[in-house]
């Protein structure tokens, strides 16, 4: 049954059905799926969506539509991360989406992700230029810079960023963790990151890895 519902819920996202994919998500948690194996689900409808984009049967209104069907279902009430009470702050990081880029959904599941782990966030929005995280980083003394990107574009305003770092001398000061669909273990390491992860949860543990390190 559950495989049946999995199915569905990638077919409904593909074909923009909200309310289908609602029903299969509620099902889904019903059964004690986890989130983040529903959030894969969602990722692989939206791959269906990008497709259909790409060979010109979907238009833009339509990435607007799968984005917004997305967020909706990152609100239902067991979907959605809540921080921790009174949580011990595990580290600073400030996160946005490179500069290029307006894609914003799986920079705030990253987010959201490192505040319920006791992480103190600050997000920079979207399309954020490399000057941005410098005069931030400057101001916010962040122990880790996360940055997402799902255009290809993004790669290279990645680069520029961690340039940008070097250049203020503030690359020894802070780790760099790199993510979205545009980047790869093998991109992050030509670019000069100190870690790539396709996935918030493991990112986390990353980041929290990287404190240990430096305490
Ligand atoms: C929804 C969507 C949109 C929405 C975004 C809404 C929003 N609020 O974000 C809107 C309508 C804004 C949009 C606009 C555009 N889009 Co668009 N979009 C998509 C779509 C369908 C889904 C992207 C998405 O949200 N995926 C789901 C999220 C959750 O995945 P994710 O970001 O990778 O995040 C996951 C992990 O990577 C990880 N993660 C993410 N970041 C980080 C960071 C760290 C540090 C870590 C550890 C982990 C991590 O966390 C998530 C876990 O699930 C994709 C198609 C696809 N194949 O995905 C096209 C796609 C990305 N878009 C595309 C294009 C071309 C555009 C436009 C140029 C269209 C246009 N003509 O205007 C504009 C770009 C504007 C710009 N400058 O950015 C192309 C990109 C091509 C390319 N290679 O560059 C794609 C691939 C579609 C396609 N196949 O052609 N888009």
């Amino acid at each position: 049954m559950i495989e049946k519902v999995t199915d569905q819920l990638i077919r409904a996202l593909g074909e923009l059905d909200e309310t289908q994919v609602i029903i299969c998500v509620k099902t889904l948690l019903e059964n004690g799926v986890d989130r983040f194996c529903i959030q894969s689900l969602l990722n692989e409808g939206m791959k269906r969506v990008g497709a259909l984009y790409e060979t010109g049967e979907y238009f833009i209104a339509d990435l607007i539509v799968s984005g917004m069907i997305y967020k909706n279902v990152l609100e239902l009430p067991r979907m959605r991360y809540v921080p921790k009470l009174g949580e011990r702050v595990a580290g600073r990081v400030l996160v946005g989406t490179a500069e290029g880029d307006v894609h914003d959904i799986g920079k705030d599941l990253l987010k959201s992700v490192l505040s319920a782990n006791g992480f103190d966030v600050y997000d920079l929005g979207t399309d954020v230029p490399p000057k941005t995280f410098v005069s931030e980083s400057t101001r916010l003394q962040p122990d880790i810079i996360a940055i997402s990107g799902v255009m290809t574009v993004a790669v290279s305003a990645m680069a520029r960023t961690i340039q940008a770092l070097s250049d203020a001398n503030l690359r020894d000061r802070v780790k760099v963790i790199v993510g979205g669909m545009c980047m790869s273990e093998e991109l992050s390491r030509e670019i000069g990151a100190d870690a790539y992860s396709p996935d918030p949860l493991e990112g986390v543990a990353v980041c929290k890895n990287f404190l240990l390190k430096t305490s």
